[in-house]
């Protein structure tokens, strides 16, 4: 089974849905596209009027997005693995888990927007400031309170948490999040080894 998904090889919510779909068998042929919130990609809105990555388009060319979203659709399919969402109790601390994954990776993004994107005599340090809040804040959530959840087996959430930790070394490699966060940096470097994690790894 193969899907077709508007891509980028740099996007970390992009990067979740690859690792769910080569997680549980599902073949992903890339929709080439620019997503750029100053500058929307034509192809992408006509799907998803928001025009962001990731957007899955079903056979009959339906959408499927966000993130949260196509990853469920793609356990839905179950080729081969184990499930990404859990049916039982579990299922709420996985998708908890993936909402702070999901949120940290915004935190990050809207910081990296304002210091990219934005022309620089326009930019505000407290608004960067305050992102950055949110990402330590919810990193040490991940290594604190959720961390049991995160290490028991490798579920939405767990992605959520690795392409989140992939992403800080990607776009903020002079981040040093692993002296605080010990716990996060051992269960990242074993989890990165996996082959949806290898497959994946960003580039810009
Ligand atoms: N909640 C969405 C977030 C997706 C998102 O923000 N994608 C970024 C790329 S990493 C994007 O498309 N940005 C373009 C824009 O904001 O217009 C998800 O989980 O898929």
């Amino acid at each position: 089974m193969t899907i077709r998904i508007f891509f980028s090889p740099a996007s970390p919510f992009v990067r979740k849905a690859m690792v769910a779909a080569h997680e549980r068998g599902v073949g992903i042929e890339k929709l080439p596209s620019a997503a750029w919130p100053v500058k929307r990609d034509p192809d992408i809105v006509r799907h998803n009027s928001t025009g962001k990555v990731p957007c899955l388009l079903l056979d009959d060319d339906t959408p499927v997005f966000d993130s949260r979203v196509i990853s469920a659709w793609i356990d839905a399919q179950g080729v081969t693995g184990a499930p990404l969402y859990p049916q039982d109790a579990r299922r709420f601390t996985v998708l908890t888990i993936e909402a702070l994954g999901d949120a940290i990776l915004e935190a990050a993004l809207l910081h990296r927007y304002e210091n990219v994107l934005r022309p620089e005599d326009k930019r505000w340090d407290d608004w960067s400031r305050g992102q950055m809040e949110k990402v330590d804040s919810g990193l040490d959530d991940l290594e604190g309170r959720w961390f049991d959840d995160i290490s028991a087996s490798f579920h939405a959430g767990s992605i959520a948490a690795a392409c989140t930790l992939g992403y800080l070394d990607f776009r903020f490699p002079d981040k040093d999040w692993r002296s605080a966060h010990p716990r996060l940096a051992e269960w990242f470097a074993e989890v990165s080894g996996r082959a949806s994690m290898q497959a994946t790894v960003p580039a810009a």
